[in-house]
């Protein structure tokens, strides 16, 4: 028998099917779990409304009803979490955050990402474009649930997990990086789980 590391052996098809699509140091979940720093904002889409704003104070605003206007797209993408899980094959709908980064001038080289609950996450400027990275309004082909982020929240599926901010509500264009939440609590900076990085020492 092959090597599989220590997984079941009704895992062994799947990891076959899914080979090459696990990083290091993870297994693969069948649930989606919750991972939330406090409390589940509830945000209207309503009142919700998301804001790009650049370094020069200039911003873009958009409502529910024209985020929803904006053309779709669907991603089928494997996520992964700095816990450990990955899950394969996720379905959501959303804005591609080309659509919505076009719309606004900057000279900028990195984001930060703000969310309804006070969540904050940094990201190069480059790592949310040329379609990597989503505002993600449906998941499975339902409305986002809260507790996942909704009613809107980042997928950015090639990073780990605590990049993609649930109750997102704008994204902030900044000429110097600025550690987020996790980022500035020992989390990594930049966060690949194809290079394994977890924590702030990790190369
Ligand atoms: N606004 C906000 N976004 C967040 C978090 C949070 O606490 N608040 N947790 C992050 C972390 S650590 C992870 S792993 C994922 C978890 O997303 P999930 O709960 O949908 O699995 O959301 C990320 N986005
Ligand atoms: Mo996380």
């Amino acid at each position: 028998m092959d090597d599989m590391g220590g997984f079941s052996p009704g895992f062994h098809g799947r990891a076959h099917r899914f080979e090459g699509r696990l990083p290091p140091g993870q297994y693969p979940a069948e649930d989606f779990p919750v991972l939330s720093a406090g409390p589940t904002p509830q945000v209207p889409t309503e009142t919700w409304s998301f804001t790009v704003t650049a370094e020069d104070g200039r911003s873009r605003a958009w409502s529910w009803a024209e985020m929803m206007d904006l053309p779709q797209e669907e991603p089928a993408v494997d996520i992964h979490c700095v816990t450990r899980w990955s899950k394969f094959d996720t379905n959501w709908r959303g804005v591609s955050l080309d659509v919505l980064l076009d719309e606004v001038e900057t000279a900028a080289d990195f984001v930060v990402a703000e969310s309804y609950d006070g969540y904050t996450t940094n990201l190069p400027l480059e790592e949310l474009t040329d379609g990597k990275a989503w505002l993600a309004h449906t998941f499975d082909g339902l409305p986002l649930s809260p507790e996942h982020g909704g009613p809107a929240r980042l997928l950015v599926p090639h990073l780990y997990f605590w990049k993609s901010a649930k109750w997102v509500k704008g994204l902030r264009l900044t000429p110097q990086d600025e550690p987020g939440f996790w980022e500035t609590a020992g989390y990594h900076n930049h966060g690949d789980p194809w290079r394994e990085q977890r924590h702030w020492d990790d190369q």
